[in-house]
């Protein structure tokens, strides 16, 4: 894989859904220049939620955050480019919507951490796991954009 090519998993989550902010995320991946590869609209299991937040099944509020993960629709997505993990969690904003800079999009949509609008995976090898387990292969599409020579060198 080249630079540019690492990717990461985006979802908007049942929330951002529900007030109409899947457009508003895709223009802000869009805009910076990043590249969608995989693109898909679904009501997530307790199941495949288990395995994303495996890490998080101790917490108090896990069984809350499964219920408001599953109360609705996720657009799940896969962005592409040049440093886009660590970039798409400066795009997201903190976890925490009372500590997410204004301009992010946590910043800009969200009030409280069990309300926060959107996931961005945390690291590259999160990424390759998460991308795995919302995505098929065959699902994720390479195409290189007319404006590459433009946005890279
Ligand atoms: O990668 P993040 O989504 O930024 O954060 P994470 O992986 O630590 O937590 C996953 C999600 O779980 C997070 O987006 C919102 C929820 N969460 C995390 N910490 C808390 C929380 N929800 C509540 N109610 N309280 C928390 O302390």
């Amino acid at each position: 894989l080249s630079s540019d090519t690492e990717r990461t998993l985006v979802a908007v989550k049942p929330d951002g859904v529900q007030r109409r902010l899947i457009g508003e995320v895709i223009k802000r991946f869009e805009q910076r220049g990043f590249r969608l590869v995989g693109l898909k609209m679904l009501q997530a299991s307790d199941k495949l939620l288990a395995q994303h937040y495996v890490s998080l099944q101790r917490k108090p509020f896990y069984s809350s955050l499964l219920y408001y993960m599953t109360s609705g629709p996720i657009v799940a997505m896969v962005w592409e480019g040049h440093n886009v993990v660590r970039s798409s969690r400066m795009l997201v904003g903190d976890t925490d919507p009372a500590e997410a800079a204004p301009g992010t999009i946590r910043g800009d949509f969200s009030v409280h951490i069990s309300r926060n609008v959107i996931h961005a995976s945390d690291s590259v090898e999160g990424a390759e796991r998460e991308i795995s387990l919302w995505f098929h292969r065959s699902e994720l599409i390479d195409w290189e954009g007319c404006d590459h020579k433009n946005i890279y060198h």
